[in-house]
Formats: structure tokens, sequence, C-alpha cells
């Protein structure tokens, strides 16, 4: 099963008549399709055939007023005429052909949700124009006509029975439409599983940022059956970056995405918070947009639909973008070229709100310390009578009157935009690395016993045992260094050893990667269960001490190979699933350079399932989600991820809460 991909040649004639230069223009399109060209991966994905939304596929989201009114504009040759219409609507134009085209941006992404849910394609991209996240129910707005990525949902609810949803917005505006269509879904099926999760993150600046609207902020949490699933992060600062996205990720949408479990997820990608943007001014830089995308494929049995939004810095938007392709395409994530550091203090403050509103809906975020509760506490209280007059919130709020207004943006600088453009053609450069033959080596010294899982064997590259004299057991030395060597050489992306993974032999064999092989880190993650623990631990105590510790961790290490000594079968409550989760989540680092070690000497003897899921999780395969993830944490657990990050605070840049 492939990426499927879906736009229409025609999607580059919607222009705005009387500003050439206006943000919105058809080179946004023409770009990211040209990048994806040079990068050859459009090539590689399975084309779908675009098509126009259907009046009742509108209907379902829309006022008829919303069609009636565009398509008027069909015939409208005179350019006054387009104009005065365009200048009653929050920031648009209107082109004869934006009708045609936004029912054409509608009618493809269902098209790719569709080909998704019937298992026509693994995952996929819409790169489409006009966009749609601003558009609601009966108003055009912010450049969007029709919302693509809301009535794709909704098709999905209604035409296949898909009962969880999570639609991830990463455009730097809030999709306030998205919001509203789903802030309190009335076609609730058990309570707590509700079917829409709404998560974005956006610029705020306390209001000053367009949409400039008190639904943006996070206190906005959903209403009735929908209590808990409308999340909002809005970034009060400017100049937000990888450290504060990738937080943000970890301490709160991966969590919750883990614990909600959705069947399908779609993303509202824009590009407007990546590195030179005029709109967005923050500093995302296009690898960054794989480590999202690479995060959440894990998720939903590997149900991902990407649907272009905004982003108007050309070098930016189609970098990221065809970085974004690049990555549902199974190519290895890009290393972030520079380690992560911490998120700033006004990222954390919203972290930590956001935490704090929700605490009471999600069980991932029951960890919250009394003395940050009781901080943020009093922080929320202020921020709600602060700038907005405090009015309940109904689902949708005017603007006020008055809001901040903001300097002028210093990308539109001279200066400044050549600067920006000089530092992206490095990360371009930088990050733009050749794919390795083999996506899997396989090394073990007998694989004869191994012949249940020959199907999966099979897709992996072979390794000969070699008999490299290293570390005190030679033979199995020479199994782990053979299986470096393919790895540092670039052969292949990832591995997997049968051998002695003692942590003594593993130790030997990352000496050897930094001794003989020349790397300067690299990361050992011991997962084999510890005979003397008696403490029971499942998913969420797993994927907590991931999200809080293991990864913040790796992501501010930067390692250029991971070691992972893991055991047939998981420990404890631990699920087959959940194991292959962190396998997956593990390839983000290290541009996917994962070796897996496994213990040979209980080969036969144990079920091999621990190693089938490493095998599926490393070839890209999509990897089944556990039930078990919507547990509270045990005391210990938390206890015990609480004290090592304390004891870690020195060392690392820990978000402490
Ligand atoms: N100075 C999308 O990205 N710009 N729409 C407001 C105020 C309007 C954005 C600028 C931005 C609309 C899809
Ligand atoms: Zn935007």
């Amino acid at each position: 099963m492939t990426t499927g991909v879906v736009y229409d040649q025609r999607m580059a004639e919607h222009k705005c008549l009387w500003d050439l230069k206006y943000n919105e223009k058809p080179e946004r399109f023409t770009s990211v399709l040209k990048r994806c060209e040079e990068l050859k991966l459009l090539q590689r994905c399975l084309h779908l055939k675009p098509r126009e939304a259907t009046e009742e596929e509108l209907l379902k989201l829309h006022t008829p007023d919303m069609i009636s009114i565009l398509k008027n504009t069909e015939s409208m040759s005179d350019e006054e005429a387009l104009e005065k219409l365009s200048s009653k609507y929050d920031f648009l134009y209107i082109h004869p052909s934006t009708f045609q085209l936004s029912l054409l941006a509608a009618g493809s992404t269902v098209e790719l949700v569709s080909n998704i849910l019937d298992g026509k394609i693994k995952n996929g991209m819409a790169i489409i124009r006009p966009p749609g996240h601003h558009a609601m129910k009966s108003e055009y707005c912010g450049y969007c006509f029709y919302n693509n990525v809301a009535i794709a949902a909704q098709h999905a609810l209604d035409n296949r029975d898909i009962k969880r949803i999570l639609i991830v917005d990463w455009d730097i505006h809030h999709g306030q439409a998205t919001q509203q269509m789903f802030y309190d879904d009335p076609s609730e099926i058990t309570p707590f599983m509700h079917r829409v999760l709404y998560f974005s993150i956006h610029g705020y600046q306390n209001g000053a940022f367009w949409p400039h609207l008190r639904e943006s902020d996070y206190h906005n949490i959903g209403r009735g059956a929908g209590l808990g699933y409308n999340i909002n992060v809005p970034m009060n600062e400017v100049k937000m970056g990888n450290s504060d996205y990738m937080a943000i990720f970890h301490q709160l949408l991966l969590p919750i995405a883990y614990e909600f479990n959705p069947e399908l997820i779609i993303v509202s990608a824009g590009y407007d918070a990546a590195l030179g943007c005029p709109e967005g001014e923050m500093e995302i830089t296009p690898a960054c947009y794989s480590h999202f995308t690479n995060s959440l494929m894990g998720l939903a049995n590997g149900r991902l639909a990407v649907v272009l939004e905004g982003g108007y810095c050309l070098k930016s938007l189609s970098e990221g973008a065809a970085l974004t392709l690049r990555t549902l395409l199974g190519d290895p994530t890009p290393p972030l070229l520079s380690n992560l550091g911490a998120p700033s203090k006004s990222a954390q403050n919203t972290i930590l709100s956001v935490m704090y509103v929700l605490r009471r809906y999600w069980n991932c975020l029951q960890h919250l310390e009394v003395f940050s509760v009781e901080e943020i506490k009093d922080a929320t209280k202020i921020r709600e009578n602060q700038f907005w007059p405090h009015i309940e919130f109904s689902g949708s709020d005017k603007k006020p009157e008055t809001y901040p207004t903001r300097d002028i943006c210093p990308v539109q600088d001279p200066d400044v935009a050549a600067e920006l453009d000089a530092q992206l053609d490095l990360l371009i450069a930088g990050t733009c690395l050749d794919v390795q033959q083999y996506r899997v080596a396989f090394i073990a010294n007998s694989t004869e016993l191994l012949v249940s899982l020959s199907e999966l064997i099979q897709r992996c590259h072979i390794l000969p045992t070699g008999q490299t004299e290293i570390g005190t057991d030679g033979k199995t030395s020479g199994i782990l260094t053979n299986l470096i060597d393919s790895l540092v050489d670039g052969t292949s992306r990832s591995g997997i050893a049968i051998a002695d993974n003692s942590s003594e032999n593993v130790i030997d064999s990352l000496k050897y990667a930094i001794d003989d092989r020349g790397l300067q880190n690299v990361m050992f993650i011991d997962m084999r269960a510890r005979p003397d623990c008696q403490q029971s631990c499942g998913d969420a105590d797993i994927l907590s001490a991931l999200f809080r510790i293991l990864l913040p961790v790796a992501y501010e290490f930067g390692p250029q190979l991971i070691v992972v000594a893991a055991d047939h079968s998981p420990s404890g409550d631990v699920s087959i699933e959940c194991f292959g989760q962190v396998v997956h989540l593990l390839t983000s680092l290290s541009g996917g350079r994962v070796a897996v070690i496994f213990e040979h000497e209980k080969i036969p003897n144990p079920s091999l399932i621990g190693l089938q899921i490493c095998v599926q999780a490393l070839l890209g395969d999509p990897i089944p989600s556990s039930n078990e993830t919507r547990r509270l944490l045990n005391v210990e657990s938390m206890l015990a991820i609480r004290s090592v990050i304390r004891t870690q605070i020195p060392f690392w840049n820990f978000v402490k809460f």
C-alpha cells in the first residue's frame, strides 16, 4: 500500500486580479509541486483523481448561500465587482475560477480521505488551494471558501462509520472555522468517546494575531459532550521554533493523541509557522515538518491525510510540504540540524495553561505537580480578565471592536529576508540526504529458527554474520559490528540483530561505533525487563516516560545512532503494540538509524511477537493501536518519572511539569 497524492493543475488559476503580490498566490501551489517533482516524490505516489465536492457534501457544514454567492461570481468578468464583493469578507479575494477550484479543493480532500479509509492508499497528501480552515458555516474568511478538512472529516463520520477523528492544525492561524464546526459534536457515541478531537497550535499574541478571536485562547475546550475535545495551543510570542513546537508535541499532542486513539488523522497543514514566512514570524525549519508527520504516523493504523492550508514563504513552504510528503512515503526523517533546547518561557506557560484546563479530561495530564498547578491557576484567572471582557464562549465569537495592533513584520525588511533566504538554503542542503538502499537489515546466527516470521524477514536485507574479534564474545560482537557497519556505511537505514544483548556486549558495539567508526553521539536504550522489578507497568506508564523523558532527552542529545536492547515479548502489562509504537517513535531520531538487539539465547522458546512488531515498525508498516493507552498512570510510575526528571534537571532542558 502506497501514499496517495491529489492535486489539479487548474489550482494555479485562482489569483488576485487587483493585487498580484497577494500572499495567497498561485506560486504557492506550483512551487510545492515543483519541489515534490525535483525530489522525485510524485512518481512514487498513487495519483488520485481530483473531483468537485457535491452540494450534499458542502451543505453538511455550510449554508446554501455559501454555494450560491460564489457560484454567481463564476461569470463575473468585472474586476471591480469582484473586488467589491471580496472586500466584504475578512482577508480574501475572489477570481472567476474560485468557485470551481474551491469545489475541487474540497472534493479532492474528501477523495483523499475516502481512499485512505477504503484501504486503497496508506496515507496521503492533498496539494490544494484555496485553503479551507477559516471557511465558516456561513462566511468565507482568510483566503478560504469551503472547509476542506472539516468536510472530509464529516464525510468519514457519516459514510465510513469512523468513530474517532483527530484533526491536527499546525497552520500558524487558528482554524476557528474547524473549531466551530466540531465544538459541540452532538453525535456522541458513548461518553468520553467523542468523535472529533480538534488540536490547533497557532499564533495568538494575546489577541493581537489574526483572526484576533477570544475563542482561539486555550480555555475554549469544547462544549457539552465535546468538553475536552477542542484543544487550542496559543502562542503569545513570535520567533517560536522547533524546540517550542516539539515540546508541544511531546507534552500535549502525542500523549493526548495516544490516549484518544484515533481511527483517522487529518492534518490542516499550513507551512506559515515556518522560518521566513511573513505571516507567521515563527521559525520552524522545514525538516521539523517531517518530525511532526512521522510522530503521527504510528497512530490510527497509519491512516494520515495531510491537507495543505497556508504558507507564504515559497522556499520554506515548498520544502516543508515536500518533506512532509517524503515522510509519508516512508523516507527517513531528516535530523534537525541543531539539537533542541528548552521551550521558551512563553511556550512553557502556554503548555502549562493548556494542561491545566484539560487535566480533568485526559488521564495523561494527571501528573501536573501541585506547585505548577497553583501557579498556573492564578495565571489563568488573571488571563481571563486581562484582555477580553469575561463572557461565556458560545461556539463562535465576533471580533472585538479593537484589539492591540502590532508592528510591521520584520521579514518584509529586504535585508532580513535575504538573510533568512540564505539560512533556508543551508537548511535545505543539510537535510536533503540520500535514502539508504535497504530499509531494515537483519542479522542472526541462525535464521532457521525464524521460519514463522519468514515473510517479514524476507523483506529485510539479510547480513552475513562476520567474525570480527572484539569484545568478550567474538562471535556475537561480530554480529553487532556487522550491523553497525551496515548502518554507518549507509547501506541499511535500520537493523535488527539476534545476538547476545547483555549490556556489556551492546556497549562494546557502541564503543565500536564511536572509536572505530567515528560516530560522535550514540544512544543506548535498555528496554529489557528487569527480573527483579516487582512493579507492573502498562502502556500509559511507558508512553508517559517516553514523551516526558526519553524523547526530550534524545532530541536534545541528537544521537547519530540508537541501539535498543529488547525482549522477545514485552514485560509486565505493556502491550506488544505499544512496543511497536515506541520503536516507531525512535525512528524520528538519528535519521532512522535504529538498531534493535534481541537476545539469542531465548530463541526459540519464547514467542517472537516482540521481534515481529519491531520488524514491522522499522519496515514502516502500520502498527496496530493499543487499547491500553487510556489508563491512568500508576502512582509508582508517576513518582518514578518525577524523580528521574528531578535528578536530571541540572543536565537536561526538562520542562518542569
Ligand atoms: N496583518 C491561511 O493561512 N492575514 N489564511 C492577516 C494581518 C490573513 C490566513 C494579516 C491571513 C489568512 C489559510
Ligand atoms: Zn495560515
